[in-house]
Order: structure tokens, then sequence, then C-alpha cells
């Protein structure tokens, strides 16, 4: 009796009290942001993920939060399409491969490019430094170096290091993505 009084309780919470963010993901090619939203949306890992073309959309609730997620490509030729989907989204999700320190010149240069326009001003920033289940993988403080996140001062910018593969760390990218609820 007790279990289905708790269960009634989570149950009207989740109705009165549930919030939602929209994000935007986006990076380079292969940092793995497909694996991201599979991973937080069905908690299951793959090995075998096709290259998106254009976007995916996808809602994930979690708890009492729904997120509304633009998963955006991240081929050259998809990238003057990250502007759109990023505008008016709660948080901009920007994914690395941690474990690539020649891709990294090119990500800070993507990434400081989107955020320049005007429409994106304020626009909460999370970095993800993924793949830190492969050895010599950067560390936090070398990302926010060769990425230059410290010259970002117009919006909240945080940079957390992760793996989809071991699922390393997700949890403190939701909590920090249902901050950015309403
Ligand atoms: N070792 C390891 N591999 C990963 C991780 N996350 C993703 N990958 C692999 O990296 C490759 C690319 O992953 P995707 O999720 O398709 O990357 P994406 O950023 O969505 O790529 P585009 O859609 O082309 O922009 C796949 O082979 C994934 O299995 C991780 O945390 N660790
Ligand atoms: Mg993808």
């Amino acid at each position: 009796m007790a279990n289905f009084f708790s269960y009634l309780f989570q149950w009207f919470s989740g109705l009165f009290f549930s919030k939602a963010a929209e994000i935007a993901v986006v990076g380079l090619q292969a940092s793995g942001k497909t694996s991201f939203v599979n991973v937080i949306g069905s908690g299951q890992w793959s090995e075998d993920v096709v290259p998106t073309v254009a976007f995916n959309f996808r809602k994930v609730r979690k708890g009492n939060v729904t997120l509304k997620i633009w998963d955006v490509a991240g081929q050259p030729k998809f990238r003057t399409m990250w502007e759109r989907y990023c505008n008016g989204v709660d948080a901009i999700l920007f994914v690395v491969d941690s474990s690539d320190p020649e891709k990294f010149e090119s990500a800070r240069f993507e990434l400081h490019q989107l955020l320049g326009h005007p429409t994106l001003s304020s626009v909460p920033l999370l970095v993800l430094g993924n793949k830190n289940d492969i050895d010599g993988h950067a560390q936090v403080k070398d990302l926010i170096s060769a990425l230059q996140l410290d010259k970002i001062t117009d919006r909240p910018v945080s940079c957390y290091s992760c793996s989809m593969k071991s699922q390393h760390n997700l949890d403190i990218v939701m909590q920090w993505l249902s901050g950015r609820s309403h």
C-alpha cells in the first residue's frame, strides 16, 4: 500500500512539476553526438552508428524533465545548418572527440564561428570531451585551452570529460541539462 502511495505521489509530482528543455547537439563528425542521444534516450550503447544526414530530432524523458533534442550532422557540408538549429534553444551541447587532438583546432574554429552569430548570444554552452574511455584522451583543462573556452564570456560555459561507451559522467551531464529546463 505504501508503495502504491509513493507511486501515486511520483506520478502527480511528474504531472505538476514537469519541466522541459530544448537543446541542440553540435560538433565535428564522429565526435559522438548521435551516440549521446542514443545512450541517454535508451541506455543502449552501440558501435554501429550511421553518420547523421542533416539532423535527427528526439524527445527524451528523464524523471520529470523532457528534453527535446536536435542532433545535427557534423560533416562540413552540414555545418552551416548549426546556427538554425541552435537558434532559440535552452542550451547548446558541443561534443568533441577528446581522443583526437588533431581535430581540436577545427573544433575550436567551428565552435567560435557558431557562437559569433548574434542570434545565439547568451545561450548556455556545455562542451563534452567525449571518448574518455580511450587511453591518452585530453583532460578538461586541455580542452578548455585548445578550444579557448576561457575566451567565451557572454554566456555560462561548462566542460565535462565523458564517455558514451562507458556512460561515464552522463549523470552530471543530465544534471546540467535539467538545470536549463523550465
Ligand atoms: N570509444 C568510443 N567510441 C565512441 C564514443 N562515442 C561514440 N563513439 C564512436 O564514434 C563513432 C561516431 O559516433 P556518432 O555518434 O555517429 O558521431 P556523430 O557525432 O553523431 O557523427 P555525425 O553524425 O557524422 O556528425 C561511432 O563509431 C561510435 O561508436 C565513446 O564514448 N567512446
Ligand atoms: Mg550523428
